[in-house]
């Protein structure tokens, strides 16, 4: 049995579908359901028993205890977390709270667990904690991508929450003893993504015929990652990873977001084109993200050395399947758009999911 935190959001749900396509290990996925978690992602997993889901935040220690108690977890993966810079830069309280005390609350609670168990049980256990490159700061145009030794410089109110916690993460591996993993990852794209994030707004917007918001000149520069890639960089960490390090997890896939938000448009030209003309008409400016930073890059080298993992999807095979996800997928858009999936929540769940 693995616990994980976060999983009815982007990359968890990706990742508990992943896992349970390819091994027969138990889930109990911890979530509570804020804006960004959906449960019509897991719906594939209705019925099945080994997906425990319990609805339920971060912060509360009891509840945690109780699972902990349950469920004796052998691994937890962590991805709960407010996720999206813009939000931080309007209402940064809820990141400190979920992404800093919600951390502090598990690692306390997987210490308690973690110092009563048995010997091998004790040995086997896994803490994995999922991180952003965004904690390393802003990179100029000839610096090198950040390696895991880059020095922390996170600038927004999101980055600094992410880094307090990873920080947090590493003391409890340093002075508790605590088996923790920390993996820091750049910009996933691929399905489930909220369409708040570039690429599923870009999408969505294109398909409404709306206006694509570039931030500032569009050229700042984001390595992009296929979310498949780093669920499977994740089960390789926890499989194989070694005891307190943290390892960078990217795509080698600079490019600026202009690049990208053309990528978009002319993959929609070619696959729904629009009679009103091309997608890329819809493209404006807008003003600038207050301390955007300038560019991120991943030097992926200590993970493929170490663990032999690579990206499966090159940029052009990832976005190609996005898309064509999204485009067999609008009812999960509109739904996500119009908070619809709380409804279908209740309806098919009842007022307790489990
Ligand atoms: P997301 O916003 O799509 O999902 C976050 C999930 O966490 C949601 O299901 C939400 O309901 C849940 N959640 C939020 N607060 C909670 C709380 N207090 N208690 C319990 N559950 C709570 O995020 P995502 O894009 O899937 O990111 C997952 C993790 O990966 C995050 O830790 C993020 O920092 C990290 N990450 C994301 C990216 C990316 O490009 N999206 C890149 C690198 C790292
Ligand atoms: O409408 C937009 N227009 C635009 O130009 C949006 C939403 C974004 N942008 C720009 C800002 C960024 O330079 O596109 C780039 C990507 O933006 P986001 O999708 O908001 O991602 P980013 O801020 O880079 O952070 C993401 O990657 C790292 C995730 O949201 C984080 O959770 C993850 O840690």
């Amino acid at each position: 049995m693995i616990l994980v935190t976060g999983g009815a959001g982007f990359i968890g749900a990706n990742f508990v579908l992943d896992w349970l396509r390819t091994n027969d290990e138990p889930v109990v996925n911890l979530d509570a359901l804020t804006y960004a978690g959906n449960l019509e992602n897991l719906a594939a997993l209705q019925g099945d028993r080994r997906h425990i889901f319990v609805q339920g935040d971060i912060c509360d220690r009891a509840l945690i205890d109780r699972l902990f108690a349950e469920h004796r977890p052998r691994a937890i993966v962590h991805f709960a977390a407010e996720s999206h810079v813009d939000r931080s830069i309007h209402g940064p309280a809820a990141f400190v709270r979920t992404n800093v005390e919600g951390t502090f609350t598990l690692l306390e609670a997987a210490r308690a667990y973690w110092s009563a168990l048995d010997g091998a049980e004790q040995a086997a256990f896994r803490f994995l904690h999922v991180s952003t490159d965004e904690v390393y700061g802003s990179l100029g145009p000839n610096d090198p991508p950040f390696a895991e030794t880059k020095a922390y410089e996170p600038n927004s109110p999101y980055s600094a929450s992410k880094a307090a916690s990873d920080h947090l993460v590493r003391a409890w591996h340093h002075t508790y003893g605590l088996p923790v993993l920390t993996t820091n990852c750049s910009n996933n794209y691929g399905p489930y993504q909220f369409p708040e994030k570039l690429i599923p707004l870009m999408i969505a917007n294109a398909l409404a015929g709306k206006a694509l918001p570039v931030y500032g000149d569009g050229r700042n520069v984001r390595d992009w990652l296929y979310v498949g890639d780093h669920c499977a960089a994740i089960r390789e960490v926890l499989a194989r990873g070694r005891l307190g390090e943290t390892y960078n997890v990217g795509g080698w896939n600079e490019k600026p977001n202009l690049e990208i938000v053309h990528t978009v448009c002319a993959l929609l030209d070619e696959l729904r084109p629009d009679p009103a003309g091309p997608h890329a008409r819809l493209i404006t400016y807008v003003a600038d993200r207050p301390g955007h930073d300038r560019r991120y890059a991943i030097d992926a080298h200590k993970i493929e050395r170490e663990l032999g993992w690579r990206p499966a999807e090159t940029f052009e095979t990832g976005i190609r399947k996005t898309i064509a996800w999204y485009l067999a997928n609008q009812d999960w858009v509109a739904d996500v758009q119009s908070g619809a999936y709380r409804e279908w929540v209740a309806r098919n769940y009842g007022d307790r999911p489990a």
